[in-house]
């Protein structure tokens, strides 16, 4: 009796020691918070020089941190942006990694480390609440059961998302890879390629709508507003989507709550300014910039409450917060939602040429900003940092070891002791890329249109080499790339040494 005593107690002692020794490891360890906007562009925030719009909150995290003016994502859109974020992967190495349907199935490999795999080996809890659109189980989801892989296999413990954007189907959240709030007897089915029999679309019904579209976005009408793809049933899970902002908050508090005794992690990736633009009533015609002013103002004011959160929790002065957005502004992204009528002096990409989906600066250089009070000194810094270094950096800050091809450590720079940035950086653009050394920018040539109609955004192809002085000329008025033959060859070549492949669709040097 008393040996199994003694034996039992022996036991309970090593395992607390074990539990002793993980939390004092872990208590050196901060949390760390993404927070990724959707579509918000450079001039859209006041601390970046934005003074027809308001953002308190931003601007409290960009004054009180590092507001960096050089900051990139990899991606002039959402998914391949995100894929970069998360893995430390360029998007163009992924070939998947383009704008994904609402049914695409999973385009990062469960094998693959992640910024969350990562943090959960250092001991960190991990969380992502918010927009996806990464893909979801193996391209046959049945959404009415649990789905897999997702989120939870890539290192998430916890998830709560939307699938892909909000302006396309499944119109629902999904909570740890099941529906939230769906009723067995209202199965959810969803199609990318033909209607359900008996289903009202935007062009069948358009006296159903509440917004209007004007390019794409004619498919299911939920809630009033016509989106990308089709859909049938789920009624009891359909989201609001006046109520994504605070529903999406509620949950990001949430998570900081339950989990503000370990160190966590959590990827806040919000969804405002992007299509559909739809302010909660508190927040509709705030601005007199229409919706988009609108969501962003709500965005801003969702940002000050989660603070509030922490703060209330004592966590800022424990907490690594970034903030950033997915790519460049878009002002008309197919809806008929005044944001054109209604922009006045507002100017979206600020001081940048082109915006989301272009190679032009709009479309990648974005608000970043590292904030993490007590710890960060208040600073600006022209440092080139992309996104893609999160995971590089991140993992040297919870202290694991990390190699990969792509992604830098940048810790140094990310919390203001270094003003040293990345020598190079690779730009994509819907397939298209660019290379960035030091102050120069080459676009190789591209047969593609120059700019997208329908959004109104030069996209950055010609069909002749560009090469823009960034340093002087960061609006890209002037091509110098025929006064620097050398200087385009030998870009030219590094683009194509990093890439192992020629890059541009016009692979021979014509600077004539
Ligand atoms: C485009 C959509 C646009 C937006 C974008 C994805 C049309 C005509 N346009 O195809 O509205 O949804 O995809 O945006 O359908 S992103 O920020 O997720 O990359
Ligand atoms: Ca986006």
């Amino acid at each position: 009796m008393k040996i199994i005593v003694s034996f039992s107690l022996l036991i309970c002692l090593a395992a607390c020691q074990t539990r002793h020794k993980e939390e004092k490891e872990n208590s050196g360890k901060p949390n760390i918070i993404i927070i990724n906007m959707d579509d918000l562009g450079y001039g859209d925030v006041g601390a970046y020089g934005a003074t027809e719009l308001k953002t308190p909150n931003f601007d409290r995290l960009a004054n009180g941190g590092i507001r960096f003016t050089n900051g990139h994502s990899t991606s002039s859109t959402c998914t391949p942006s995100r894929f970069a974020l998360i893995t430390g992967v360029y998007p163009w190495r992924n070939s998947e990694a383009k704008i994904l349907p609402g049914t695409a199935p999973l385009i990062i490999d469960t094998a693959q480390a992640t910024i969350a795999s990562v943090l959960k080996g250092a001991g960190y809890r991990t969380g992502v609440v918010g927009k996806w659109h990464l893909g979801l189980g193996d391209g046959h989801a049945d959404w009415n059961k649990p789905i897999s892989p997702g989120p939870n296999q890539l290192g998430f413990d916890y998830a709560y998302i939307m699938a892909a954007t909000q302006d396309r189907v499944p119109t629902v959240y999904i909570e740890d890879g099941s529906v939230v709030g769906l009723d067995p007897n209202d199965p959810i089915e969803v199609s990318y390629e033909q209607n359900f029999e008996g289903e009202p679309t935007a062009l069948t019904h358009p006296e159903m709508l509440t917004m209007k579209w004007h390019h794409g976005h004619n498919q299911s009408i939920v809630n009033g507003v016509p989106r990308i793809g089709f859909m049938k049933g789920g009624k009891k899970a359909l989201w609001k989507d006046e109520d994504m902002a605070d529903h999406f908050l509620a949950k990001a508090r949430d998570f900081v709550e339950s989990n503000k005794n370990q160190p966590f992690f959590l990827y806040y990736a919000m969804q405002q300014p992007h299509v559909p633009r739809t302010p909660h009533p508190r927040f509709a015609g705030t601005t007199g910039l229409g919706p988009r002013g609108d969501v962003i103002a709500e965005a801003d004011w969702c940002v000050g409450e989660f603070l509030k959160t922490l703060e209330d929790n004592k966590l800022l002065e424990n907490t690594l917060i970034i903030f950033t957005s997915d790519n460049g502004p878009v002002v008309n992204d197919g809806y008929h939602d005044d944001a054109v009528e209604k922009l006045g002096k507002h100017t979206p990409a600020g001081p940048l040429r082109g915006g989301k989906y272009s190679l032009f600066e709009g479309g990648t250089r974005v608000p970043f900003i590292t904030y993490w009070k007590g710890t960060i000194q208040p600073g600006v810094s022209d440092a080139l940092v992309c996104q893609v270094d999160l995971m590089a950096s991140l993992s040297a800050l919870a202290g694991q070891s990390y190699s990969g091809q792509d992604s830098q450590d940048l810790l140094d720079v990310l919390l203001g002791k270094s003003s040293r940035g990345r020598a190079n950086l690779v730009l994509e653009a819907s397939g298209r890329t660019a290379l960035r050394e030091g102050d120069w920018l080459l676009i190789p040539p591209y047969k593609g249109q120059a700019v997208n109609k329908h959004v109104n955004i030069e996209l950055g192809n010609a069909l002749e080499y560009q090469l823009y002085d960034l340093g002087k000329d960061l609006a890209q008025q002037h091509n110098l790339a025929k006064e620097n033959e050398e200087k385009v060859k030998q870009m030219a070549q590094t683009l194509e040494s990093i890439q192992g492949k020629p890059a541009g669709d016009v692979p021979e040097l014509e600077l004539k």
